[in-house]
């Protein structure tokens, strides 16, 4: 029996069929959190889209998720690394309003802290939901952390609109954080921001709050590994914790069409699962969340299922700490 009032049980539990003893699928592993069980691990479906600018039907990205999990295996051949070992359960959904959208973020921040205050040591790994579901993610975190979170952001847009004109919503979260004073703009780094898909004056704003930017184009030139630790490397300085966040529309459109806000020459796949290998590895980091799929967009689930190997790659280097 579920002890968290603000969370809800996986609406889908699935589980594949097996062919083979020989091999583990993911969704054979990843199974629910029984609202008990200690566990350090666990996966927390934010179903929120109604706070996207742009049309969005990410809300249905955390059992869109789920449903691939079927299809992959535990086993990452690159580092050798069998998940199955480990122990990740499925937490299930934080529990929406079904048309208030400022209770929807009331309800975010404090589901996540009743399950920190339930699992004091758990690694949260949140499916959005789109991007405005971080801000209220953050505070909660940074609540848990009890210190200064820095943050490491994979994403086109900065996110630092102005909450003036309608937020909060998938284009406020960063400024929604600076605002609110949960994060300090010396402690944020953006990564893959992408031309024409964010504005001079908003460039400007972050800036002048201490923001690190690497655009799409750095990226390309300058390598995935030598970017990520130097954001590793700034967001961790005077910091209690890392939060990594991931907007799937980091990447080139022919990667993920299932993003409403796609981009040409964004990020190669190898670029994303690469940096967030690398986040996981860092002890620094304590929490991740991946957001801004629309499932209902998404040619052959191609975009979910490269959020599934970005999920388990973090996964990987979460659990090969040194
Ligand atoms: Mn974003």
């Amino acid at each position: 029996m579920n002890k968290i009032s603000l969370i809800t049980p996986p609406e889908w539990v699935r589980t594949s069929r097996s062919y083979d003893p020989n091999e583990t699928k993911v969704s054979d592993w990843l199974s629910h959190w029984d609202g008990e069980e200690p566990i350090e691990m666990g996966f927390i479906g934010v179903p929120l889209s109604k706070t996207s600018i742009s049309h969005s039907g990410a809300s249905m990205t955390p059992n869109a998720l789920r449903e691939l999990f079927t299809a992959v295996t535990t086993y990452n051949i690159d580092y050798d690394v069998d998940l199955s070992g480990f122990k990740v359960r499925d937490l299930g959904d934080i529990q929406m309003h079904m048309t208030d959208l400022k209770k929807c973020h009331d309800n975010i921040e404090a589901g996540l802290n009743q399950i920190y205050e339930k699992l004091p040591h758990l690694f949260p790994l949140i499916a959005g939901g789109d991007h405005s579901i971080t801000c209220p993610s953050v505070k909660a975190f940074q609540k848990k952390i009890g210190g200064k979170v820095g943050m490491v952001q994979i994403d086109s847009h900065m996110d630092v609109r102005s909450l003036d004109y309608g937020g909060p919503t998938n284009g406020t979260p960063i400024r929604g954080l600076l605002e609110s004073n949960t994060v300090e703009g010396k402690h944020i780094v953006q990564v893959g921001l992408h031309s024409f898909a964010n504005s001079k004056l908003y460039r400007e704003y972050a800036v002048s709050h201490g923001i690190t930017q690497f655009t799409a184009r750095q990226v390309a030139r300058e390598g995935i590994d030598l970017i990520m630790d130097q954001a590793i490397e700034i967001a961790g300085n005077g910091t209690d914790a890392i939060y990594v966040t991931v907007d799937m529309d980091v990447l080139d459109q022919s990667y993920a069409p299932g993003v409403p806000a796609m981009v040409p020459a964004g990020m190669t796949s190898w670029q994303l699962l690469d940096a967030v290998y690398r986040l996981g590895k860092n002890r620094k980091v304590k929490g991740f969340d991946i957001v801004c799929i629309d499932p209902m967009q998404d040619q052959r689930k191609a975009t979910v299922r490269t959020a599934v190997h970005v999920l388990l790659t973090f996964l990987v280097g979460l659990v090969s700490r040194s």
